[in-house]
This record gives structure tokens, sequence and C-alpha cells, in this order.
């Protein structure tokens, strides 16, 4: 059976990139440092010492990306706009060179019948607002509106559909609490500003999008179904304790209004009047990035963290080792369906994919990608919304602290002569995107 086949008219098939992965041209038109240059570039902190000064080139080569899109027959591109690009510096007038090149690229895709949908923040904050704080400060998500502004400003007239933030909650924990990504700060709790600031700059920047004519403003949120490791008391509440903070922290405040309990107490004194109403501003959808369901036991009694991740064992794992759970992803979807009901607005599924082996045979790939289109089939039988599913990733890109070393492409990329070759997963995806 095609793998597209029994979805909605008008479900949306696309591919996902974001701009630090794949860009490169770091330094050029303009563009001032974010904080993965400055991350990539500290000894010991990305694997190999890979940075993404020119990762895919895509800044250079980007038509043959789209070319590459057009021949694919995606419905959608979802790439992300690097804010340095716009704003060097974080504040203040926009670079024009930086628009120009999101301008060309958005006329390519729309020229190509492809649509296009820009994340404005994927992790690549300026460093002049992170030596300002980063989004430990509030002032940070004033800039984050201010910049979402300028962007609509430049592109309103032909983008429509925006994702504010991606994975927000990712940036808190890799960046400002365990430190395994930029800017590289092991704050722990502490870190938990990170996403009253981020939720607030989503909220601020909503309003600025729809005052610029959007129709369509959606965050993406990377949500992770949580399985106790065992029946256990214990264990079953710091399930609950890792939900409250992976998933519920993030989906809470935006589609309810109110922080999950176990965690509102840790950001008491931040949240202003008004904050909530903010962060509450409806949503005209929810992405969601699916890789895998975790599954959690409580953690001794001396560990700095109340909970205690553990391989779910029995099923294949991808080159990242990551499980391959795809009933994940429906479990994932109809539980949010059951927590949140009608304040769960039409999901689109913004990520999902697999790393695998380069040189090996795509079949794996192929294999996941099909397993997670048939949970998601389930998933709008049981009665969630959902819109479409764009695939991590269109190619093999810098994989933040892992480097070059984790390919998720749909084509693969020689990172030395930039040669872009479509993998087994391209054409199968090909055929059965032109079979629908
Ligand atoms: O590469 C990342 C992406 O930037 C965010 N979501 C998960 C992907 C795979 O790790």
């Amino acid at each position: 059976m095609n793998a597209l086949a029994g979805f909605p008219d008008g479900f949306e098939i696309g591919v996902s990139t974001a701009a630090y992965q794949i860009e490169g041209a770091v330094a050029e038109d303009g563009r001032g440092p974010s904080v993965w240059d400055t991350f990539a570039h500290t000894p010991g902190r990305v694997k190999n010492g890979d940075t993404g000064d020119v990762a895919c080139d895509h800044y250079h080569r980007w038509p043959e990306d789209v070319a590459l899109m057009a021949d694919l027959g995606v419905d959608a591109y979802r790439f992300s706009i690097a804010w340095p690009r716009v704003q060097p510096t974080g504040s203040g007038a926009p670079n024009a060179a930086g628009l120009d090149f999101y301008e060309r690229l958005v006329d390519a895709l729309l020229q190509r019948g492809i649509a296009p949908l820009p994340t404005l923040f994927h992790w690549d904050l300026p460093q002049a607002l992170e030596d300002q704080g980063g989004w430990l400060s509030r002032s940070t998500a004033e800039r984050f509106a201010e910049y979402a502004g300028l962007v609509a400003d430049r592109l309103g007239d032909r983008v429509h559909r925006w994702i504010t933030l991606n994975e927000p909650v990712v940036h808190m924990a890799e960046g400002y609490a365990w430190g395994g990504g930029a800017p590289g700060k092991s704050l722990m709790f502490g870190a938990l500003p990170v996403a009253h600031h981020q939720l607030l700059g989503h909220g601020l920047a909503t309003t600025v999008l729809r005052e610029r004519g959007a129709t369509e403003v959606m965050i993406t949120n990377n949500c992770s179904p949580v399985l106790p490791a065992t029946d256990d008391e214990a264990d079953v509440m710091a399930a609950a304790v890792y939900d409250s903070f992976h998933n519920r922290l993030f989906n809470d405040p935006i589609l309810l209004g109110t922080y999950p309990e176990m965690l509102g107490e840790f950001l008491g004194d931040l949240i202003r009047d008004g904050d909530l109403a903010t962060i509450h501003t409806p949503l005209d959808a929810l992405g969601i990035n699916y890789y895998n369901p975790t599954r959690i036991a409580a953690a001794a009694a001396d560990a700095d963290l109340p909970f205690d991740p553990r391989p779910i064992e029995g099923v294949p794992t991808t080159a990242f080792g990551w499980p391959v759970v795809p009933g994940g992803l429906r479990d994932l979807l109809v539980g949010l369906k059951d927590t949140y009901g009608d304040a769960l607005p039409p999901v689109y599924i913004t990520e999902n994919g697999c790393s695998t082996p380069d040189g090996t045979d795509d079949t794996f790939r192929i294999d996941y990608l099909r397993g997670h289109l048939d949970a998601l089939r389930g998933a709008i039988e049981a009665g969630v919304d959902v819109r479409g599913y764009y695939i991590w990733s269109l190619m093999d890109n810098f994989e933040w602290r892992e480097g070059y070393s984790q390919r998720f492409g749909l084509v693969r990329m020689d990172f030395e002569t930039q040669q872009r070759t479509p993998k087994e997963s391209y054409h199968w995806l090909r055929s059965a995107l032109a079979a629908r």
C-alpha cells in the first residue's frame, strides 16, 4: 500500500531543516556570530571539532536544494531563519542582505509550488544577546518579538504561516541546564527562567506576526510520551515529574494558560501580571517533533535530578541509539487529545526521522518512515486533527554536538565535495508522493 494513502485531503508532506545545521557562510553578508558559532569553536564541545562554518553550504547552494525538493514533490518546506543574519547583534536595524537571502529562498519555493514554513528561532541566538543574559534575561523575549516583526515586514506579503520557536525544552535543557548545546551552561533547575522567557517571546511574537497578516502561527514542541520504568509508585511519580518538565512545561501554558503545579513554584517571581495571558494567546496549530518515548525510573536519593532515564529494551535503535517506537507517535497524539481536549489546536508533525550509518542501504529509514506514517494514520482515525508530516531532514547536516556523525537526510551529503546524492528513502518518498 502507498505509505501516503488514507490521509485526509490537503494533508501536507514536507521536509525540515534548520539554519545553523545547513547554511554555512557564517561570516558572510553581515551575519553576526551566534551562540552556536561560539560553542562549536570551543575545543571539546562538538564531536571531532566539527562546526557549522560550511555545513551543507546551503547559503550558496540553495537553488540545488530547492530543485531537489521540487523533484521530490513535497508540499512544503520547513526551514529556519538565522536571527544573526537578520540582526547581527540581536537588536537594531535589520541587515538587508540577510533578509534578501530568505526572500530569494521563499520566492524560489513559491515558484516551485512548495509552501514555505519558516521557524524564527532554531537555537542560534545572536551571541551579543547571550552576552546580555540570553534567554535567562526577560529582555530577550522582547528582542525576539522585534526580530519577528522585522522578518514579517519583509516576507509577510508572501509567508502567512510561521513557527515561532523550535523545541524550547531542548534549548533550555541542552543549552542552559546540562550544557550539551550552546550556550553551554549547566544550571540544572536554574535554567527554568529560559522556559518562561522563550514562552513569553513566543506569545509576544505571535501577536506581532498576526498584526502583519499571519494566518497560521504555531510553536514547535519536542514531545515524548513518558513511560514509568515499572509500576512502582516511585517510578510512576518520577515519570510524572519528567512529563511535567519535558512536555507539560511547554504545552500547558500555551494551551491552558497555566504552568504545571510542580514547576510553577520555581518560576513564581519571574511571572509578571499578564505574562500567562500573553503566552496563552490562541495558537492556530501546534507543531510537534516526535522521535521516541522516554522510559523513566525514580532517581537515587543523592542524584542531581529527580528522574532517571532508562533504555527501552527490545526495539530497533537508530545510529544515535534512539529506540524506534512508531506506536509512541499515536500514543503521544491521542494522549495530547485526552489531556487538552478542545484546547488542542490542529497538529503538524514538524519533525520525525532517524539517523542511520553512512553507506548502509536505506531500508531502515524507509521502514522507520512507513511505520510512523502508519501510526499517524492511527492517531487521525482516533480523532486527532493532524494536518501534516515533515521529515527530519531533507539532507544530512550538522547534528549539533554530534557534528557530522549523525546522518538524518533523505539526501546524502558528501561534506568534502558538497555533493548531494538522493538516498533510497528519497526515491521511495518521491514515488509515494507521485502516486498520491
Ligand atoms: O537535528 C535536530 C533538530 O535540530 C531538532 N530536532 C531533533 C533533530 C535531531 O536530533
